[in-house]
């Protein structure tokens, strides 16, 4: 399959939105005489260009189209396979000052890194096409709302920047013709995608993003990761708001009562799959909505409370483990207008993945593009594969998403992936205790990002790979947060991840998490019972609704619900061995948390 694609020659009446922002213009034509593209294409987002670009695409071989009958609108894209993941090892933050950048990030100098990505982009999409893509970040009338452009040479891009963003031509129209009217400038290009020359450079005082060598996703759709977290989470800092790795689901009890929940996981730890949740059957009645499945921007409103929108437009979601059992409105959502990136393919031009429901095909081509079957050793699907689906495809689509003023948050949860020393859920005792909870945070690794899988690593708030500046002064952020509201949300942790002494997951996950969702709204209402506990406020068995929960024993529920002294011990080590990495950068407050956590546990 072609990544890098030659320049195309679109009809009259394409490939000419430019924007009327001289500002802008300037830019590109500084981008252009850098890169030397064969030509320029200004995305205007619209329904023709859109069709006309999906079909340049297959007809390049950068896209298969899928069988139409069965899947309306859907294509396959297959990465390189040495691009398939968030390489967080070339992931820069170029600060003034490496102490601005803080002890989690890569650092580089801004002069040095922006020399050598110039030598790197010089003459770097000669024979191709540079498309510039103007978005919205946000509710378009947010006051959080951010416009971005980014010129890129890959037409992936371009068709997936649509689905996950507000893009096209109401982002020129929403940034005007101020010169000085602020806007974020991404610059992407493939160059030969050759891990070598893979950086993505981050510049938060220039609010610029260059990514290059890459056509993964979460390195390239820089709306993403990039702007919404990794600079997003710089300008809150200094706006007083909060860019968080979490998704917003919406529960509404049957009586008509409604919550919003933010929720930080890690990547590929079920944020999707949380925040479309569908309730088990004794929870007649209940409703979970949609906000948003992995990125939250969040402030105070006038009433003291915090108010949430999701900044995207769309779902860029880990396939493998997709089904009519762990995420049936996800399984709807993809059935139509669906870009899938390294799953397989079947022979009857279908799409196919690892925990798909129904027997593997007999025979597939993998996502490598070599042939298979269930007998082979390879996995069909990368286990990183991702959909990227319009958030309007999602049956369970929260109605206040397009909302200026977002979504007041009543619960922040925290949760990682952990086989051991966990309980199920656990409330903190105050915010700032919330805080350490969040600042603490590990997780086993994942395939979102290169390297091992599996690892037990500290992930606070689940903003390792996303903080965009020190993590000491984002710690200290959140802590001066919690006064500034008159009414703040509770915070809790989750782990559906804990496992028995066999290795078995204790916990069946996916819709039944909705009764540890029930204990922590109805915590919020001040209606459910728990025990204090050293770590924090752990529900008893008869505190959580488990009626018609089956396959998990009470021995089993007991185990869920444990703090176990031993575990407990080795994770307070844990968590003041990762503190000691950050020094001198971490809070008092934090320390003093561990101490009396530490003191309690001794008790
Ligand atoms: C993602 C990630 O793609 O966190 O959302 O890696
Ligand atoms: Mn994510």
């Amino acid at each position: 399959m072609e990544n890098i694609a030659p320049a195309i020659s679109p009809p009259t009446g394409l490939g000419g939105n430019k924007p009327a922002n001289k500002a802008v213009l300037d830019w590109v034509h500084e981008v252009e005489s850098l890169t030397a593209p064969a030509n320029i294409f200004w995305c205007d987002g619209s329904a023709a260009e859109n069709d006309y670009l999906l079909g340049e695409a297959c007809r390049m071989g950068v896209l298969i189209k899928l069988d139409q009958a069965k899947a309306p609108g859907c294509y396959l894209h297959r990465s390189k396979p040495n691009d398939v993941a968030r390489v967080e090892q070339f992931t820069l933050i170029c600060t003034p000052t490496k102490e601005e950048a803080g002890p989690t990030n890569h650092w580089a100098d801004p002069a040095e890194t922006y020399s050598k990505l110039h030598g790197l982009l010089k003459g770097a999409m000669r024979g191709r096409t540079m498309f510039v893509v103007p978005y919205i970040m946000g509710p378009p009338e947010s006051p959080l709302a951010k416009v971005g452009y980014e010129i890129t040479d890959s037409i992936y891009v371009v068709l997936s920047m649509r689905i996950m963003t507000r893009m096209g031509a109401q982002a020129s129209k929403k940034l005007g013709e101020k010169l000085d009217a602020e806007f974020n400038r991404g610059v992407h290009s493939l160059l030969e995608i050759d891990p070598e020359h893979r950086w993505i450079c981050h510049f938060p005082q220039d609010n610029t993003i260059i990514s290059v060598g890459s056509g993964y996703g979460g390195n390239v759709l820089l709306s993403k990761k990039c702007l919404a977290l990794r600079i997003a989470s710089y300008l809150a800092k200094q706006q007083g708001w909060l860019a968080e790795h979490m998704l917003i689901l919406g529960v509404e009890s049957p009586d008509g009562k409604k919550h919003y929940v933010a929720a930080a996981f890690p990547s590929a730890c079920g944020k999707t799959n949380f925040a479309m949740l569908i309730p088990p059957e004794h929870f007649a009645g209940w409703k979970i909505t949609t906000v948003g499945d992995d990125i939250a921007w969040m402030q105070i409103g006038k009433d003291g409370r915090l108010y949430a929108v999701n900044p995207e437009n769309g779902y860029f979601g880990v396939v493998p483990g997709t089904s009519y059992r762990s995420n049936p409105n996800a399984m709807q959502a993809i059935e139509h207008d669906t870009l899938f990136t390294n799953v397989a393919l079947t022979s009857e031009g279908g799409v196919w993945w690892e925990g798909k429901d129904g027997p593997p095909p007999n025979e597939a081509t993998d996502w490598k593009g070599n042939p298979w079957t269930p007998a082979s050793k390879e996995k069909a699907a990368h286990p990183n594969s991702r959909f990227a689906v319009p958030m309007q495809n999602n049956p369970v689509l929260d109605a206040e998403v397009n909302n200026r003023d977002g979504v007041p948050i009543s619960a922040i949860i925290f949760g990682g992936r952990r086989s051991d020393t966990m309980p199920l859920v656990f409330r903190a005792f105050d915010w700032e205790h919330g805080v350490y909870l969040g600042a603490t945070m590990a997780s086993e690794t994942t395939a979102a990002a290169t390297g091992a899988v599996g690892k037990v690593r500290r992930d606070p708030m689940a903003m390792l790979p996303f903080c965009g500046y020190n993590i000491g002064d984002y710690f200290q952020h959140w802590l001066k947060t919690g006064p500034r509201l008159t009414n703040p949300p509770l915070i809790f942790h989750v782990n559906w991840f804990r496992k028995d002494a066999e290795g078995k997951y204790l916990w069946p996950g996916f819709g039944e998490n909705m009764r540890v969702l029930k204990w922590i709204i109805d915590r919020c209402e001040g209606k459910s019972g728990a025990r204090k506990t050293a770590i924090g406020c752990i529900p008893r068995p008869e505190d959580l609704d488990l009626e018609g929960l089956e396959g998990v024993t009470p021995g089993q529920i007991e185990e869920l619900l444990s703090v176990e002294p031993e575990e407990w011990q080795k994770e307070l080590a844990g968590q003041a061995e990762f503190f000691e990495s950050l020094a001198p950068n971490v809070p008092e407050e934090l320390l003093a948390q561990h101490q009396k956590l530490a003191e309690r546990l001794d008790r």
